[in-house]
């Protein structure tokens, strides 16, 4: 059977201000990401999604683009993002890219065109709406807080951004937009990229009437209603007519409110708008509509086994899935989802990894996930720097009545900063990222935590990454094989089936930090068990250790 190459894929995501710093200023950059190609290589994975390197006032670290055609003077030069591509690709390596097209900075020169006169020909670029009674248009909230209206004095009227101030969206109805992003995409796949990421792609259609809704706690109206995702199906149809079917690429698109039905659409295998979405519903357990995600409870396992089995089972053979724990929008997953004590963190990041990457789809794996890397110890918000957190500490204290202490508690456990502090490298100064200051404060635990104590240790958290990854490559039953999820109302254990042709996989992880009977299913008792699977040296019969992870073959 011949697939697609991105479905036998793993993607290693980049967030390049973090990832490696080559010239002593504190902020990652292409040359640095160049210089550690050869550690990606032997980690094994095939393709590299690149989180913003355009160029950006930095707002919100790059989703906040000023030219599509630059790259950011602090990251490096085109030059060296040629240099890049071409290393990568002579290793094996694909890059795709990170498309921010929901919305660009607001120093964009089509926005400083916008914003210039009602007349501009750029005007229509954005959405602008006149006040209501002296007011805006409706009373919904941006993702960093205040209204998604901002008013402009010079021209009086209001533009509609969803994220920050400085990110107003564009007008995706507006035709002469959609060609614009086209070309640009157009440009960067004609360069030699591999295909793209697709920020808040499901976002790009608006509701045209700007409803208003209940308002919470900070007096604005949840943002989800104005997101009419249904209606941009047929300009991604466009974008794969006119742009992607000249080329063969690995598309994912980020669509925070994906359904298993929806995701049929974006992601159906006849391959007439994207490889695969990634979905929010396993990462979005926890939350209240009053704090949002800000909580500490962590998600339960049956939980979170019913969003995988309905995934799975849902979109085997008609669409693709993504599979991924964490990214630089979400905490560390040994934090979050495994256990970051020091006697079980290597433990539990095996099995997250185990678990993750023998299911059905491609996984992702973001940078230092590998390594095990885990929160941090944040106290005070002057160690944080993202936008979106320090909006959240005045809401959780201004308006939720939460201490200091309750809110460091949410920071500690959800902070998007938690993945953006500096790859550890080495246990040396500053982890080996920069020999100058960090622009994020590395984390104390770097020497313990590091690449250089693990890239040649065989029982290392990087080497069963490299093992799972390796396993991948050369097991269609791992790739394609159907899903079944079993024991579903386990609170411990996580235990699926894999099935293809005439074999079966199973695979069991122990979720927990206590020993948990259990017995290997009548028809697996004189299977094969899988090294690249396993955490624990030899099983232990008729028993899951804590925090276990194992896997076996066998003929059906
Ligand atoms: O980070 C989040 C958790 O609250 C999300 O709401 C996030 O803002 C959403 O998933 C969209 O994320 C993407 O677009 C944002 C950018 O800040 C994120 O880094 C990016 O992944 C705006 O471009
Ligand atoms: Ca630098």
């Amino acid at each position: 059977m011949t697939r697609p190459w991105w479905q036998q894929s793993v993607v290693y995501q980049i967030y390049p201000r973090s990832f490696a710093d080559s010239n002593g200023d504190g902020i990652g950059d292409i040359p640095g990401i160049t210089a550690h190609l050869p550690y990606l290589a032997k980690l094994g994975i095939d393709v590299i999604w690149l989180s913003p390197v355009y160029a950006s006032p930095m707002d919100d670290n790059g989703y906040d683009i000023s030219d599509y055609r630059a790259i950011a003077p602090e990251f490096g030069t085109m030059a060296d993002f040629d240099h890049m591509l071409q290393t990568a690709h002579d290793l094996g390596i694909r890059i795709v890219m990170d498309l921010v097209a929901n919305h660009t900075s607001d120093e964009h020169e089509w926005f400083v065109q916008s914003r210039s006169s009602r007349n501009n020909p750029h005007r229509d670029y954005y959405i602008w709406r006149d006040a209501v009674d002296g007011h805006e248009p409706s009373n919904m909230g941006a993702v960093f807080g205040g209204s998604i209206w901002e008013w402009d004095e010079h021209t009086q009227q209001y533009y509609l951004h969803c994220f920050s101030k400085k990110q107003p969206d564009l007008n995706w109805e507006n035709p002469r937009v959609r060609d614009e992003v086209f070309r640009m995409m157009d440009w960067w796949l004609a360069k030699g990229v591999d295909g793209f990421r697709m920020d808040v792609i499901g976002m790009i259609a608006k509701d045209p009437s700007f409803p208003s809704g209940e308002p919470g706690p900070t007096g604005y109206a949840p943002l989800y209603p104005l997101i009419q995702d249904e209606r941009v199906h047929p300009w991604l149809r466009e974008m794969r007519q006119r742009v992607l079917s000249k080329y063969d690429t690995l598309t994912v698109g980020e669509v925070g409110g994906a359904t298993v039905e929806t995701a049929k659409k974006y992601a159906d295998l006849d391959g007439s708008e994207l490889s695969m979405v990634f979905q929010f519903e396993h990462v979005g357990l926890t939350g209240t509509p009053e704090r949002g995600k800000w909580v500490t409870d962590k998600p339960r396992l049956v939980d979170l086994k019913r969003v995988f089995d309905r995934w799975e089972r849902g979109l085997d053979g008609v669409a693709w899935n993504s599979l991924y724990w964490d990214n630089h929008d979400q905490p560390r997953a040994v934090s979050r989802w495994g256990n970051d004590a020091p006697q079980w963190r290597e433990l539990s990041a095996k099995m997250l990894a185990t678990c993750l990457h023998l299911m059905q789809g491609t996984p992702y794996v973001y940078q230092g996930e590998e390594l095990g890397m885990t929160n941090f110890p944040f106290e005070r918000m002057d160690q944080i720097d993202d936008l979106e957190a320090h909006d959240a500490y005045r809401m959780l204290t201004r308006d939720c009545g939460c201490s200091h202490d309750e809110a460091m508690a949410a920071m500690r456990e959800i902070c998007r900063d938690n993945a953006r502090t500096p790859m550890q490298w080495d246990d040396g100064p500053q982890a080996g990222f920069t020999t100058g200051t960090p622009w994020l404060a590395v984390n104390p635990n770097h020497t313990q935590i590091n690449a250089a104590a693990q890239q040649d240790d065989p029982t290392s958290v990087f080497a069963h990454y490299q093992g799972l990854i390796a396993l991948r490559r050369r097991s269609e039953l791992v790739v394609g094989g159907s899903f079944c999820l079993l024991e579903p109302e386990s609170e411990e254990l996580f235990v699926y089936e894999r099935v293809l042709g005439n074999e079966r996989m199973l695979v069991a992880c122990n979720f927990s930090d206590h020993d948990v009977l259990w017995q290997l299913p009548e028809e697996y008792r004189s299977a094969e068990r899988i090294p690249e699977a396993c955490n624990y040296d030899a099983p232990e019969p008729g028993t899951l250790r804590p925090y276990e992870s194992m896997a076996v073959l066998a003929a059906i």
